[in-house]
């Protein structure tokens, strides 16, 4: 504080009028975190309370730090105005579902995309598709109502669907392309790409193997854990009513 006195005055209300116009800027993403993430919690307490098998795990969710979104600005090559970084930059609020099976992805997207207030803009299916470092997962970016005191705010949130298998593979990867600072050795590549084929595998058999125990246990609750631990910056929200989450 006392180091702020030595600050042009001028210099210091400009850098703190940025500050606040950046804070006013993300407050509508974390309000359009909690509408997703409070759907899907809807989702998952319905399975729950009805007893029925719950097809998701966790959720995660996380905004983008400011210095994230310039980050992502720069990279995009994108003019340094809200206005731009708002149409630029779709993943400034991010919530991530973690589903049990494959099916279940594509089912909790089914019924998250089907709400007649959200609006579909893109869908990623890098499942169907996955990338060449063998990444997998669900991606759509959709748009959300926002009811601010000023009225209706539509908001952009991109939401990943994925497996447990395909999120322990992404966070590992995540955690290997930053320690090489995206330069990482042949070797761990190919040791990736080997490891995804291998979670895709578990995959196909743990929905076989659970398709066959529904089919001997029809009306049985199969519980299962949601302790995940939260990696990579994002938030993870093992019950109804947990907030605040900020990562790059
Ligand atoms: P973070 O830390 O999750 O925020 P975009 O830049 O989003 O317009 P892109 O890259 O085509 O364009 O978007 P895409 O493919 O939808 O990926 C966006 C997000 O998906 C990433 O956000 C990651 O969260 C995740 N993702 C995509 N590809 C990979 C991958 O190969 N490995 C891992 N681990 N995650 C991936 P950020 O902003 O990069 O990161």
């Amino acid at each position: 504080m006392q180091a702020l006195e030595h600050v042009d005055s001028g210099a210091l209300a400009e850098f703190r009028s940025v500050r606040d116009e950046f804070t006013r800027f993300l407050m509508p993403y974390k309000f359009g975190i909690h509408e997703i993430t409070t759907k899907i919690e809807i989702l998952r307490e319905e399975f729950t309370q009805l007893g029925d098998y719950n097809p998701i795990e966790h959720v995660a969710s996380r905004l983008k730090t400011p210095d994230g979104v310039m980050q992502k600005m720069v990279r995009k090559g994108c003019e340094p105005t809200f206005e731009a970084i708002r149409e630029a930059v779709t993943d400034i609020a991010g919530v991530r579902v973690i589903c049990s099976f494959v099916s279940d992805v594509y089912r909790v997207f089914e019924l998250l995309t089907t709400q007649t207030d959200v609006r579909v803009l893109e869908v990623k299916d890098y499942i169907a598709h996955p990338k060449d470092n063998g990444y997998k997962s669900l991606h759509v970016i959709l748009e959300v109502p926002v009811f601010l005191s000023d009225g209706p705010t539509p908001v952009v949130v991109e939401v990943q669907f994925r497996t447990v298998a395909m999120d322990f593979w992404a966070s590992l990867e995540h955690k290997i392309y930053y320690k090489y600072d995206r330069a990482v050795p042949q070797e761990l590549l190919n040791g990736l790409r080997d490891a995804a084929e291998t979670a895709s595998r578990l995959d196909t058999t743990m929905e076989w193997l659970h398709t066959e125990i529904r089919g001997s246990e029809r009306g049985t609750t199969i519980h299962r854990s949601s302790d995940t631990l939260p990696r990579d910056g994002w938030t993870v929200r093992g019950a109804v009513g947990n907030a605040g989450d900020t990562a790059q």
